[in-house]
């Protein structure tokens, strides 16, 4: 009976679900050392509860796993799916296209905003937003509802995985994206270690050109640049995703420019730079494209994101005369086959 509790009690904490609880609920700590059979623990009501630590800090908790769940970014829908999740999804954000079946949960509302009618009329248990994308008091006014929301802002590609067995949590489905979150890890793992300690090379990510703007080294854009040995040349920006000026991009010089657009196809608006044939990017033939899905959505598909981010910069590695760790061959869509 102890070697079973120990075991559960091992399972929950790694899955962060009781942590914060047993800070608040001493006498819960106390019981479980004395060893209270397991039985009865469980029909206590502070057990009853699961819960998470949100991105803000908030503790979320619920006293039963999410059963209609609303999410209010393209991000967190793909995250539910992959944490086991998908099929408690009742409500999400326009734009929420991967996994298919996404496709066919009802919308809510779009970036700008959504229907506080249209979620209510949902009648969600769980709900769960985007933090630095939400329109500003949005958390407050989901908060009035009395219907726990949970806030997700991965800024590293860890958090990724923090997100997916946060949502497994929440819903009562930890087997399944305790899973998801162990593999990412090790495949964030292996790309690390093939590719993070090249020759850095200072890298400008254009997230739109009119006005320019880009991202500030707190985004998880540069954490995929990192991961591939490079630098953001706007790392130090104060805000999330700055517009700049041209005459900074000219300065800073980067040695490749990465754009994404919006649709699979690399934007017309890429070549613009070759216009400015002094920047050493345009010298090197490095005005680079990924595929938007893959590399803005914290979703466990940057891992095909960062993979070929990091080919293409070891290819110019190789060209500018820097050794290059790894002959790029792998077909960009067949690279994670689980991915499309
Ligand atoms: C910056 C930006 C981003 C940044 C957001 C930075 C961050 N917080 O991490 C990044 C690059 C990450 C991004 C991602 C995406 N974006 Co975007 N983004 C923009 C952009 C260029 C500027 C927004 C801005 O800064 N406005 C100024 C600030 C002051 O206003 P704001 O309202 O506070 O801006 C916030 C929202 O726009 C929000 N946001 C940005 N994109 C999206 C997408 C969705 C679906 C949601 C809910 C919110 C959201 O983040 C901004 C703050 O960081 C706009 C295009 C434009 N020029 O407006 C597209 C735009 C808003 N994005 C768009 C899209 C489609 C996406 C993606 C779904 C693309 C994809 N293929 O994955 C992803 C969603 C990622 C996710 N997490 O699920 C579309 C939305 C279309 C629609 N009608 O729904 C736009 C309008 C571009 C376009 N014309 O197609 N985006």
């Amino acid at each position: 009976m102890l070697r079973l509790m120990a075991k559960s009690l091992r399972r929950m904490w790694a899955a962060h679900t009781i942590s914060w609880r047993l800070k608040r609920e001493p006498m819960v700590l106390l019981g479980l050392l004395l060893g209270l059979p397991l039985s009865l623990l469980l029909t206590s009501n502070a057990l009853a509860d699961i819960g998470v630590v949100d991105f803000y800090g908030r503790e979320v908790h619920m006293a039963k796993p999410a059963e209609r769940i609303v999410a209010l970014a393209p991000h967190i829908v793909e995250n539910t799916f992959t944490a086991g999740a998908g099929d408690k999804l009742v409500g999400v954000i326009h734009h929420s296209n991967y996994p298919a079946q996404a496709k066919n949960i009802e919308e809510v509302g779009d970036y700008k905003a959504w229907s506080m009618e249209a979620i209510v009329a949902l009648q969600p248990d769980l709900i769960l937003m985007w933090g630095s994308a939400a329109p500003m008091g949005s958390l407050d006014t989901l908060e009035r509802l009395n219907i726990p929301v949970y806030v997700s802002e991965p800024r590293r590609l860890q958090d990724i995985a923090k997100n997916i067995r946060d949502i497994g949590v929440l819903a009562g489905r930890e087997s399944m994206s305790e899973t998801a979150a162990t593999s990412l890890e090790q495949q964030l793992m292996l790309l690390t270690k093939k590719f993070q300690s090249q020759k850095k090379l200072r890298v400008f990510y254009q997230v739109w050109h009119t006005p320019l703007q880009t991202i500030s080294g707190d985004h998880m854009i540069s954490d995929i640049m990192r991961l591939c040995g490079a630098q953001n040349v706007f790392a130090d920006a104060l805000s999330l995703a700055p517009k700049i000026g041209l005459e900074a991009v000219i300065q800073r010089n980067p040695d490749a420019i990465i754009t994404s657009g919006q649709g699979g196809e690399k934007p017309e608006w890429l070549d613009q730079w070759q216009q400015y044939p002094s920047l050493k990017a345009v010298q090197n033939k490095a005005l680079l494209f990924i595929h938007p899905d893959h590399i803005k959505r914290p979703t466990a598909r940057i891992l095909l994101g960062a993979q070929v981010m990091c080919e293409q910069l070891d290819r110019l590695r190789a060209q500018t005369g820097e050794t290059a760790s790894f002959v790029a061959s792998s077909n960009y869509r067949g690279a994670y086959g689980c991915f499309r």
